[in-house]
């Protein structure tokens, strides 16, 4: 064999090799970057097939040309296996992507945040609540009231202090009009509308010229009023202890102590076993060991005068209790403030 012959068909099967290892490598390839470094070891300047080129001086003349078409194809079809192996590897990805976990109509949605009433109108719905298992019905009234209604038939005398304007806060308006201090101008409104007997119970915003640490200006308060014949302070304390232990929980214990409102007599206060030491003495109840909860009394018989029953006939009891320290002291909140801030961190707690 001559020198030409014997070269000839060794760079044509090298070609042929190049191009079977081409196809191997991009099929090997997983992705695109690998499939171009694959063709790059052909294709590149540095490539193999740049070296076999480079060895075309070594043919003999006459075969030259034909290698060096042969050449040529095999970068265009090396380029072109690229391509495809390229176009491959793209849909196979958009396939994947396509088939995560099979969609599932029928669960159920993930749903919306839900939202919660403020601590101190669910403390206050369950206080209406407990009364209302009592026989109470609910009653409102306007939160603008005038003197009659707030003050007079409940019996404070014309110089009371709460009838200052340090205590109590006047609408600049004719009609001489205050916001109402208390709840009770409702117990006056019931009373005046209907004859005994009488339950109702009153929850709603009251406002007084304070504002500090321990007092808001606007402030919520359930009171509640029974008038019947043959009531006594018996009855007075049985269904406010009752209340007491639906609140607070039955193991609670209650006392009673004397106290003064105008529009009660006799007057008292509640207090229950303080809910946090259980009576050893600690900051909430300021070592006392009780907390108080509620004022109460017998229904004045002046009042009764002012709204036309009369005191012989009927007794009553009437009680008032501030919604934000009953919340407090069933939550075991520190600060009263926190009620009025409208702060999301600290109402969420309250779900
Ligand atoms: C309280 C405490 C004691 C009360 C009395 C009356 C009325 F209208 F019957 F006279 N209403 N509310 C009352 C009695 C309110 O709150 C601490």
């Amino acid at each position: 064999m001559t020198q030409p012959d014997q070269q000839a068909p060794d760079l044509a099967a090298e070609l042929h090799a190049l191009l079977e290892r081409l196809d191997a490598d991009l099929a090997a390839a997983h992705n695109a970057e690998e499939a171009r470094a694959a063709a790059a070891k052909l294709l590149g300047k540095k490539g193999a097939l740049t070296a076999l080129q480079k060895k075309l001086g070594t043919l003999p003349a006459p075969e030259r040309p034909a290698f060096g078409a042969s050449l040529n194809r095999a970068k265009d079809d090396a380029a072109s296996r690229l391509e495809n192996r390229l176009t491959t590897l793209e849909r196979e990805a958009f396939e994947r992507s396509l088939s995560g976990p099979p969609l599932d109509p029928t669960l159920p949605p993930r749903g919306l945040p839900h939202g919660h009433a403020h601590p101190l109108m669910s403390t206050m719905h369950d206080i209406v609540d407990i009364f209302g298992r009592m026989g109470f019905q609910v009653a409102e009234g306007p939160e603008v009231e005038d003197d009659f209604h707030n003050f007079e038939a409940l019996n404070f005398p014309p110089d009371h202090p709460a009838r200052d304007m340090q205590d109590t806060l006047f609408v600049d308006a004719p009609g001489n009009l205050l916001m109402r201090t208390h709840t009770s101008p409702v117990q006056i409104r019931t009373m005046l509308a209907q004859q005994p007997p009488v339950r109702v119970v009153i929850p709603g915003a009251v406002y007084r010229h304070d504002d500090d640490a321990t007092h808001s200006p606007r402030f919520f308060q359930v009171e509640g009023l029974l008038v019947d014949d043959h009531t006594t302070l018996a009855d007075l304390k049985g269904c406010l202890t009752l209340f007491v232990q639906e609140f607070f929980g039955a193991d609670v214990s209650v006392r009673f102590r004397a106290s003064f409102f105008p529009f009660t007599e006799p007057s008292g206060e509640i207090d229950c076993r303080c809910v946090v030491c259980r009576g050893k003495g600690c900051r909430v109840c300021k070592g006392s060991g009780w907390l108080e909860i509620l004022g109460c009394g017998m229904v004045d018989p002046a009042v009764f005068r002012h709204v036309g029953y009369d005191p012989e006939k009927w007794q009553g009891f009437a009680f008032g209790m501030g919604v934000d320290r009953l919340a407090m002291l069933r939550h075991g909140m520190s600060d009263i403030r926190l009620l009025y801030e409208n702060d999301l961190r600290f109402l969420r707690q309250f779900q």
